[in-house]
């Protein structure tokens, strides 16, 4: 049986992890896979959440099953932050990070109409397009990004809305786009939000990084307008950054559903069921524990600001560094695109100890204010070179 099998290729994100390990200058940058990092390049715990964890630790009555749904005061709560008021009108259902809540709508799109296209921008998070593939799922790419100015690629964006038919899927990034930092502003996202609902098709936002923009609310504003303009939606979203739970997988998939909510939330239910049948409990239950306490909620608050504060001075240090960096000063969240050849991010990693994606992303949180002009000068060597 298994001799049919051919090789898959590693996670290359992944694999810079080990080569960033092995590398014994004492200079080297991490610059790639996507988790925070602190000045002293730790990725901590927040302090709402250990407290949290050690109220559940102490509290939690039993261990016994929950259902397909997972914690229901998650599943409320997180809706309420993501979603804003109209979080009423969502079904939500619980999953193991933003993953399984992409992997949930792509199969909850394949049982509605199997074979169906998601319209996907380029680049993305290249764990998108496997995920609908695998699912059974076509995936039409359009241009998203424009490495001329650093900006959204805008008219290719509403060029593919219009090539677009009705009850096709359309991923759009929430906030913080991964890899390019490229988000609309609110008059793209209210045209995006208007051509969405005259064509017909069903938006699916992948918010995944909610506070690590401009704000909590600011960062959920697009979704929420292109949300409230349709009648059928979906939002993947992920607590593992902004909660910085990572490891825990805690996520949830909303779905508005028009008048199909009965047979949609029973669907959601049995397809989580031959997945996952239950999501694991405890990033859920502690986010749920922060989100239901207020002064567990303000804190947590407080420390994503200085999450996000932290990130934004980076980066704009990083675009008043060097005139090929100064677009990253309009973009938003933990990541870029730098201007560099595959060839050119192998020579930074060889020659300088800076280690980035092959595609030139690098994860800001890899900075500090100290160690930008030493990352730029690698930059430069590299780019001249
Ligand atoms: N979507 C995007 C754009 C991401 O960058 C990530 C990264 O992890 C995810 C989804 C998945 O999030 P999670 O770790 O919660 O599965
Ligand atoms: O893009 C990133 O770096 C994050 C983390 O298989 C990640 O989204 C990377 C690779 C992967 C899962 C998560």
């Amino acid at each position: 049986l298994f001799a049919a099998l051919t090789p898959q290729a590693p996670d290359p994100l992944l694999s810079l992890i080990a080569l960033y390990r092995e590398d014994a200058r004492p200079e080297k940058i991490d610059l790639g896979v996507g988790v925070y990092r602190d000045e002293a390049g730790h990725t901590p715990i927040m302090r709402a959440m250990k407290a949290a964890e050690r109220k559940l630790v102490d509290e939690q009555p039993t261990k016994s099953y929950l259902g397909p749904e997972g914690d229901v005061g998650f599943v409320a709560l997180s809706a309420r932050l993501a979603m804003g008021p109209q979080a009423e009108g969502l079904i939500g259902v619980q999953t193991p990070g933003g993953t399984g809540a992409l992997r949930l709508a792509a199969a909850l799109v394949q049982s509605a109409r199997p074979g169906g296209t998601v319209w996907l921008g380029a680049p993305s998070w290249p764990i998108h397009a496997p995920i609908f593939e695998s699912a059974g799922l076509k995936v039409c790419s359009y241009r998203h990004y424009d490495p001329a100015t650093g900006a959204l690629a805008f008219e290719d964006i509403l060029e593919a809305l219009g090539q677009a038919s009705a009850g096709d899927v359309f991923l759009i990034h929430g906030c913080c786009h991964n890899p390019s930092g490229a988000d609309p502003d609110a008059g793209q996202w209210a045209e995006i939000a208007r051509l969405t609902a005259e064509r017909g098709v069903v938006p699916l936002i992948d918010l995944a990084y909610q506070g690590l923009g401009e704000g909590l609310d600011e960062d959920a504003a697009g979704a929420r307008l292109v949300v409230a303009a349709v009648d059928e939606a979906l939002v993947a979203y992920s607590c593992d950054k902004n909660f910085g739970l990572y490891r825990e997988r805690t996520g949830a998939l909303f779905v508005k559903a028009a008048g199909s909510i009965d047979a949609t939330r029973s669907n959601l239910h049995a397809l989580a069921r031959y997945m996952w049948s239950m999501p694991p409990d405890h990033g859920a239950a502690a986010a749920r524990i922060i989100l239901e306490t207020p002064a567990l909620a303000a804190d947590w608050r407080m420390e994503l600001d200085t999450v996000r504060e932290r990130l934004n001075a980076v980066r704009q240090a990083l675009a008043a560094a060097h005139p090929r960096l100064a677009p990253l000063g309009g973009q938003k969240g933990m990541f870029s695109l730098l201007p560099l050849t595959p060839d050119q991010v192998i020579a930074i990693r060889k020659d300088h100890a800076v280690y980035m994606a092959g595609s030139g992303r690098i994860n800001i949180a890899g900075l500090t204010l100290e160690s930008v002009p030493r990352f730029v000068q690698a930059f430069d060597a590299v780019l001249s070179n």
